[in-house]
């Protein structure tokens, strides 16, 4: 189950917690899968992989302060969370005078990173449009000094390099336009002076026509926050996708449309979006909006592993920067973006194009994919260095056409085990970001089912990522959730069942312990492995995110061998629970 997050500690579960008032549901389209209804305008989004998200707007000219004081949220919030009445806030967009704007130099850099499109919001939940706009004076052109459109130059650099082109625009939360949303609350008797009806008949729907019929081909609209968004007003809204064929929609314009491609906030998904495209987008720092106080930048390795890790699951990733109010890139930004662009110079075709990674789980690193028709190429990004120069693909069974270091084509000799292929590796990484180690194999290769092998204690973490979810044929919705503390999330149904399959290296009696939280009143489950079984219940631990540890009692394991364990649900006794991880110690 996501937890309902306060957007003052994160904005991570912002979209979920803003979505429904009450518990959080996933969206019909993730529950039901709904793929693109033209796949084919897909494709070039699919190779892309990587794309660079703009937040721009009036919010970088106050950069996070107000009135002298930093305001601990995100810079483009700061409308809202310091009540500024919307009389003070169009004082900032008379010293919006971004003179420094060089729309070519942030494609450039955009492209030299490695991105294939941009997307920048044209307008965000303040309102204010970043083009002329006939339906609302708050613009660039009307209520700045600098009078001129900020779009089409952008438009038109992306053109010059071959980028794409998407834009971002809150349809539903304006805190400036009367009659527009506020996601959490209005202040200012002006904000109400009409209906969101007529907000959305006014404003969104002419100034969504706007840029989608001043511009060209649009790749990308990116609707975000869908406060009040009923289904007739979002049809209204869909309704000028027809203007553009070929755009790609993400899935927060609410009132039940599934849009193109889900849009996980700040968190890659342990296990990919099966049956969806998926876009992860996220921040460089903390801030979506520039904010002068905040340095708390990701590091050029952490961003290549995020990407890495993305691509490996099938994913996009749409990668924030927020320039300043003179039109600039902060410095941290432009040597991030450098440090990526050298990365993804010599290893992009690692990424581009790349299918997601046929193995379930690699303990020491991330895997994308080329299925061809007698080969597959596979690409091991190895995000753990091993101590003894070895890499263990499991169940790897291909026979090997070809394995070297990718980027100096050095050999890496390989060797056939029963457990699967080892790569036998330098001593030292081969690379400071991410090393990456390119294996042709023969024929296709089938996922093969995760088998977690004991420590070297003998005993076992049994984690979310390594599980199989069986959720009856649809009956349930379970599913893995969360980043790198990732937990078992969504178990709604007592059908749905989670198991692992382990290889025991020692017979002998073996204590469980399950990591679990609830909200509910209790909950009763077993724990099967070979014929036994054992009984756990769990009581209200106060939180989704606040996880108990459940003994569940001892086994004993008559020998050595493989197992399936499996977490079944008691039917007559059940509340949705989280499970962040199951641990099995050999007592004797
Ligand atoms: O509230 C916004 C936030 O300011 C930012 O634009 C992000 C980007 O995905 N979306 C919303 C929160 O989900």
């Amino acid at each position: 189950m996501p937890i309902l997050l306060n957007r003052a500690i994160a904005t991570t579960g912002i979209v979920l917690s803003l979505l429904s008032a009450g518990h959080a549901q996933p969206p019909d389209s993730v529950r039901s899968g709904v793929m693109s209804f033209k796949p084919e305008k897909m494709d070039w989004w699919r190779k892309a992989r990587f794309g660079m998200f703009i937040h721009w707007g009036v919010y970088s000219v106050p950069a996070g302060v107000y009135h002298g004081h930093p305001n601990d949220g995100l810079g483009e919030w700061l409308m809202q969370d310091a009540h500024i009445p919307r009389a003070e806030y169009a004082g900032f967009a008379k010293t919006f005078n971004p003179t420094a704007y060089d729309p070519e130099k942030w494609v450039r850099l955009a492209k030299e990173a490695g991105m294939k499109y941009i997307v920048i919001t044209a307008k965000h939940h303040d309102g204010f449009a970043l083009f002329g706009s006939a339906a609302s004076d708050w613009n660039i052109v009307t209520a700045s000094p600098y009078g001129k459109d900020l779009l089409m130059p952008l438009v038109q650099a992306c053109r010059k390099y071959g980028m794409k082109i998407g834009f971002y625009y809150s349809q539903a939360n304006d805190w400036y336009n009367p009659g527009g949303a506020a996601a959490f609350g209005h202040w200012d008797s002006t904000q109400t002076s009409r209906s969101m009806d007529e907000y959305i008949e006014k404003v969104a729907v002419p100034q969504v026509r706007e840029i989608l019929t001043r511009y060209g081909d649009v790749a990308e609209l990116w609707w975000d926050v869908p406060t009040d968004m009923t289904p007739s007003r979002a049809a209204k809204l869909k309704a000028l996708m027809a203007l553009q064929p070929a755009i790609i929609t993400n899935d927060r314009l609410g009132g039940d449309v599934p849009g193109d491609i889900t849009t996980p906030e700040q968190y890659v998904p342990a296990t990919g979006i099966p049956g969806r495209d998926w876009e992860t987008c996220m921040t460089m720092n903390d801030t979506w909006g520039f904010k002068v106080n905040d340095s708390n930048w990701k590091s050029p390795a952490i961003i290549v592993r995020n990407l890495v890790d993305i691509a490996s699951k099938g994913g996009n990733y749409l990668l924030n920067v927020g320039p300043d109010a003179q039109g600039r890139f902060p410095a941290a930004i432009e040597i991030r973006l450098q440090a990526i662009g050298r990365w993804m110079t010599k290893y992009g075709e690692s990424i581009y194009g790349t299918s997601a990674s046929p193995f379930s789980y690699l303990p020491w690193g991330r895997c994308t994919s080329k299925p061809g028709v007698d080969e597959t190429i596979l690409y091991f990004h190895v995000l753990s260095w091993p101590k003894d120069g070895k890499l263990l693909v499991p169940g790897l069974s291909n026979k090997v056409v070809s394995a070297t270091i990718f980027g100096n084509a050095q050999q890496v000799v390989t060797r056939p085990t029963e457990d699967g292929l080892v790569l036998l590796v330098p001593a030292q990484p081969t690379d400071s970001l991410v090393s990456v180690i390119r294996v042709v194999v023969q024929g296709k290769v089938v996922a093969p089912e995760y088998v977690v092998k004991p420590e070297m204690t003998y005993s076992f973490t049994l984690l979310p990522q390594q599980a199989t979810i069986d959720n009856a044929a649809g009956q349930g919705s379970a599913r893995v959730e969360g980043g790198d503390e990732s937990n078992i999330g969504w178990w709604m149904s007592p059908a749905s069942t989670v198991s692992w399959k382990i290889r025991v290296g020692k017979a002998g009696i073996y204590t469980l312990r399950a990591s679990m939280s609830t909200v509910g009143e209790g909950s009763t489950f077993s724990l099967h492995a070979g014929t036994q079984h054992l009984k756990g219940r769990l009581f209200n631990t106060g939180g989704y995110d606040q996880y108990r540890d459940v003994e569940l009692g001892q086994l004993s394991l008559p020998e050595a061998g493989i197992y399936t364990v499996r977490l079944v649900p008691d039917p007559t006794d059940w509340q949705p629970v989280n499970v962040r991880k199951i641990t099995m110690e050999l007592i004797f």
